[in-house]
């Protein structure tokens, strides 16, 4: 039976195309597979969590339960450092860098990774997600990773993706030649490609932002908002809102379909403009992918992957999608900003 290419035979053939690579990037991409998988497998048990037992409860084999954030950061921590390839860690879910456990080696790389986005959907079975960020690290091997290599600007990324749990299971990633989607079959536990090189539409119709916070986004952003949804201003075809308020699922929706997403700076203190998603777990990766695949992301007045990161969990504003609707809004925000 021919069941297509698995994506251990995809990172492979990647390798090959390298003649230099020594195979720890490759060890590193299956570690996040062998990860997908085992997260997938506790996901899709979420419901059960009364049943099985909740969080801080104990099971009926007397076993702690956990969160499913706190597994998933667990199993990432635990199949990246045993790779012997990476020199640091930095998870969404903790403060500082993470300490590789002496009894691994120390390699070349580091991840950021956001272990579960989206996890406060997890009780009404929405699709979330795990998103993953990979950079060379710029320090020698002989000293400690520290800031310098973790805060390194997106354009440094040699390789990003996200898992989404969603209606399947699928595996998204870039190293810089494509984007390639890979969706689970679960009759043989594998990924197969399912979406070779993905493109995202010019222009798409959906645009998608939590509008509960419109009063406090900037004037460029709510002109914007005004002009998609106004019934005289074109359009060749109407705009339709989707959100789900679950990052890689929003994304990964557009990213297929086309459109806009927009997480704009909070401005309650118009001196301290806030976003909200995390620039180096959240932001960084998906603008790799976006690029990748012909489109755009932005705060508004910046190019997410040219930020110098100054702090581990800093925030940004993040607007992204298609390129002629990311530029039509950097247009907008151009044109409040003269006035
Ligand atoms: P989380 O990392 O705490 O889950 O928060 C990130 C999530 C994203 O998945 C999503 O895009 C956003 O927060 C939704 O925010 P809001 O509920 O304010 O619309
Ligand atoms: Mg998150």
């Amino acid at each position: 039976m021919d069941i297509g290419i698995t994506i251990f035979n995809h990172i492979l053939l990647n390798q090959k195309l390298n003649p230099g690579a020594s195979g720890a990037f490759t060890r590193l991409l299956m570690a996040i597979v062998v990860a997908a998988k085992l997260v997938q497998r506790d996901v899709a048990k979420a419901g059960l969590a009364d049943v099985l037992g909740r969080a801080g409860n104990i099971n009926v084999q007397g076993e702690e339960v956990q969160k499913l954030d706190e597994i998933a950061n667990q199993v990432l921590k635990r199949l990246l450092s045993s790779t012997g390839e990476v020199c640091t860690l930095i998870s969404e879910e903790e403060a500082d860098l993470i300490e590789i456990p002496r009894q691994y080696n120390r390699g070349n790389y580091l991840v950021h990774f956001d272990p579960l986005d989206g996890s406060s959907n997890i009780d009404a079975n929405v699709s979330i997600g795990t998103i993953f960020s990979i950079y060379r690290r710029v320090t020698p091997p002989e000293m400690d990773a520290g800031l310098k290599d973790a805060l390194q600007p997106g354009l440094r990324q040699v390789a990003a993706g996200y898992i989404i749990y969603g209606s399947s299971c699928m595996l998204v990633y870039s190293t810089g030649s494509g984007v390639h989607g890979f969706t689970m079959d679960p009759s043989v536990g594998e990924f197969i490609l399912s979406h070779p090189n993905i493109q995202v539409p010019k222009k798409g119709k959906i645009y998608s932002a939590n509008e509960a916070n419109y009063c406090y986004w900037d004037q460029g952003t709510r002109d914007y908002i005004d002009w998609l949804k106004d019934p005289h201003a074109g359009h060749v075809k109407p705009y339709t809102s989707r959100y789900i308020g679950s990052l890689v699922a929003d994304f990964h929706r557009n990213l297929l379909y086309g459109g806009i997403f927009l997480y704009p700076a909070d401005m309650r203190d118009p001196l301290k403009p806030k976003g909200k998603l995390r620039l180096m777990c959240e932001a960084n990766p998906m603008s790799f992918i976006i690029e990748q695949a012909g489109g755009l992301a932005t705060t508004g007045g910046e190019r997410i992957l040219e930020i110098q990161p100054t702090e581990l969990h800093q925030r940004v504003p993040l607007i992204i999608g298609s390129a002629e609707d990311v530029q039509i809004y950097q247009d907008f925000v151009a044109k409040a900003n003269a006035r």
